[in-house]
């Protein structure tokens, strides 16, 4: 086990972050402010950034972050590994669960996105010992992903939860206004990118979105 313990309990308010949001704050800035407002895990998600300059933002992140939350990051399992991040998330058109688990050893927090029931069950059948969570979504449509999948809402969010092995955690379109209706589906966490990386005070926005939980 690492230091985090990989306790569901890290999923409750899942950081996404996108350097073009947070831009004007900078990224570090508006990560630790929402540490301090109440996130507890911390994706790195850059969809442009080559790998050389994933890898220096991976390991900045990591010591400013020093261990208070675990610092995972999205896609990129390689850099993971190299920086010695916490873990990694990835999707259903990443390099496949057991390649990722490889690269990453036991102790890594690897989680997968889902998007339908037909993922979950597959996700059950043949990655449950690997995994340690669900990404489930998108929940709502959102502007931040382009070309995301179709949202699953409320109900869908509700069935995939109940119907998971694995701890979950909800993604897409979830703000402090909708916060408290995801919570209550029964996922473990939420994850959120532009609430957070998009709000004037990021501490503030994290504190109120753990608020609703
Ligand atoms: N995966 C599914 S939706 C999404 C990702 C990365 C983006 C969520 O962004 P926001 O701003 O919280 O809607
Ligand atoms: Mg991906």
């Amino acid at each position: 086990m690492n230091k985090h313990n990989k306790s569901a309990d890290a999923l409750s308010l899942y950081l996404v972050t996108d350097s073009a949001l947070c831009a004007d704050k900078g990224l570090i800035e508006t990560v630790l402010a929402a540490i301090d407002g109440g996130v507890t895990l911390v994706q790195l998600r850059d969809k442009h950034a080559s790998d050389e300059a994933l890898y220096t933002t991976a390991c900045e992140l990591k010591e400013a972050i020093a261990g208070r939350v675990p610092l995972v990051i999205n896609d990129k399992v390689q850099i993971a590994h190299k920086a010695k991040l916490d873990g990694a998330h990835i999707g259903q058109g990443d390099l496949s669960v057991e390649q990722a688990r490889n690269i990453l050893g036991h102790d890594a927090w690897l989680g997968l996105s889902i998007n339908t029931l037909a993922q979950l069950q597959q996700t059950h059948h043949h990655h449950l010992d690997l995994l340690d969570y669900v990404g489930l979504g998108p929940v709502f449509a959102t502007a931040t992903k382009q070309d995301h999948a179709e949202p699953i809402g409320l109900e869908g969010l509700s069935t995939l939860s109940k119907a998971s092995v694995l701890p979950t955690v909800a993604i897409g379109g979830i703000n402090h206004a909708n916060a408290r209706q995801v919570y209550q589906t029964g996922c473990h966490g939420i994850a959120v990118v532009s609430a957070i990386c998009a709000a004037d005070d990021p501490k503030q926005a994290a504190e109120l979105l753990i608020a609703q939980r």
